[in-house]
């Protein structure tokens, strides 16, 4: 029977795959183990390349996923691929240090415990030679964890850990699944205390193939935030499309103050440049957030999408003011008319700009180029 499994997120890692596999295999001798690589249709080839590893051990598992991508749901994946009682999750680029693994597999298995953690931050433990830069984003992003959990974690934002079967099924289905940071969300969606533990290990250089930290990772944590804050209440993308639509009304306020309170123009030329504008940072804010699974690239798409979310959000302008006015003609009072105004035109504008603008809920295309070599073993000739 399989006592742990080694999930491993990975895209473009295929000079990682044979290295990291033999590593495990020196490190976890005598524990009966398995390791789940979960890629997101590489270009690179790194599912033909665990595949070709599978051929030879029954101990290589591949889930490829095509048409989607992030590392949280790609860990989820290869956790509930699992049947082991315990499960592990590993960067594929050999930056964690396996060889810590044993002891974390043996602390698990304490009664009770529902996490351990690789930490980077207790004694033992170090960044390696992050740069200033990166362990200052670190430390930020371990102070912001604090508002979706209260438990002080020494490194939260850790991609390293071990969690028990019986604590991934508490909390499955209350996690995000958004982003990149797979533990807090985990962590965070426990409604009892969890019990942690903490090993440390320090963090490795990268030896093969590239970071894929990008500002998206950062905007993906702070989507993650919001989604832990209100996602019980309000679908997340709603809640960013409206928290969106609110910069839309400073930025549309502070353009039409500085334009026409300073006596620079008409009110209504002010109000036609404060909306043209508002609307522009609107859709690109959208496109880069709250669509950013469906993000439209290119001039030709972007000019295409902006019209359309620019008429969608006119029309949804029109039926605010209607609704509005019938509720305020009809004797209740104006600011509750005003706001269930406000309330349906950004229920239109949201449901017709995520159809038209942004074609969710239409299945995206998983086609793409083929890795350039398959690894696959050439059909014989009388199959
Ligand atoms: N399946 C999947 N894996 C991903 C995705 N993004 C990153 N990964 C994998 O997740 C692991 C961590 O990504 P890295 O780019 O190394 O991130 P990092 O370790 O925080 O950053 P560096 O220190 O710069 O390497 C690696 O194994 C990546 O291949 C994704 O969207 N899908
Ligand atoms: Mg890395």
């Amino acid at each position: 029977m399989i006592q742990l499994s080694v999930v491993i997120p990975t895209l473009n890692e295929r000079p990682n795959i044979q290295p990291i596999f033999e590593r495990l295999l020196a490190c976890l001798d005598g524990i009966d183990w398995e390791v789940i690589f979960v890629d997101d249709d590489s270009p690179d080839g790194t599912a033909e390349e665990c595949r070709r590893l599978a051929l030879s051990t029954s101990r290589v598992r591949v889930v490829q996923r095509v048409g989607r991508r992030g590392l949280a749901s790609a860990c989820l994946e290869g956790m509930l691929a699992s049947s082991a009682p315990f499960v592990a999750v590993m960067d594929g680029d050999m930056q964690h240090d396996e060889t810590i693994l044993p002891r974390m597999f043996k602390e698990a298995q304490i009664p009770g415990t529902d996490v351990v953690i690789g930490s980077r931050h207790v004694e033992g433990g170090g960044m390696g030679s992050f740069s200033r830069e990166r362990v200052k984003l670190s430390n930020l992003g371990r102070r912001l964890s604090l508002i979706i959990t209260s438990q002080e974690l020494s490194d939260p934002m850790s991609g390293f850990f071990v969690i028990t079967r019986t604590y991934l099924n508490k909390v499955i289905y209350r996690v995000s699944g958004v982003g990149f940071k797979i533990l807090l969300d985990l962590i965070a969606s426990s409604p009892d205390p969890v019990n942690v533990r903490e090993i440390p290990y320090v963090f490795r250089n990268r030896l093969y193939g590239e970071s894929k930290l990008s500002i998206t990772v950062g905007i993906e944590y702070l989507v993650l935030l919001a989604d832990k804050i209100v996602g019980y209440a309000i679908p997340l993308p709603f809640a960013l499309f409206s928290i969106v639509g609110a910069t839309g009304v400073v930025l549309y306020l502070a353009i039409v103050t500085a334009l026409y309170r300073t006596g620079y123009t008409t009110f209504l030329r002010a109000q036609i440049v404060a909306t043209g504008v508002a609307m522009v940072s609107n859709f690109l804010l959208n496109n880069l957030i709250t669509y950013r699974a469906n993000q439209l690239r290119g001039w030709a798409s972007i000019t295409k999408g902006l019209i359309g979310f620019c008429l969608a959000c006119s029309l949804g302008a029109l039926s605010n003011i209607a609704v509005a006015k019938l509720l305020a003609d009809r004797g209740v009072q104006w600011a509750v008319a005003g706001i269930t105004g406000i309330v349906i035109g950004s229920v239109w504008n949201y449901s017709v700009t995520a159809v038209f603008t942004w074609h969710l809920g239409q299945r995206k295309s998983g086609r793409r180029t083929p890795a350039k070599k398959s690894y696959l073993p050439a059909a014989s000739p009388d199959a």
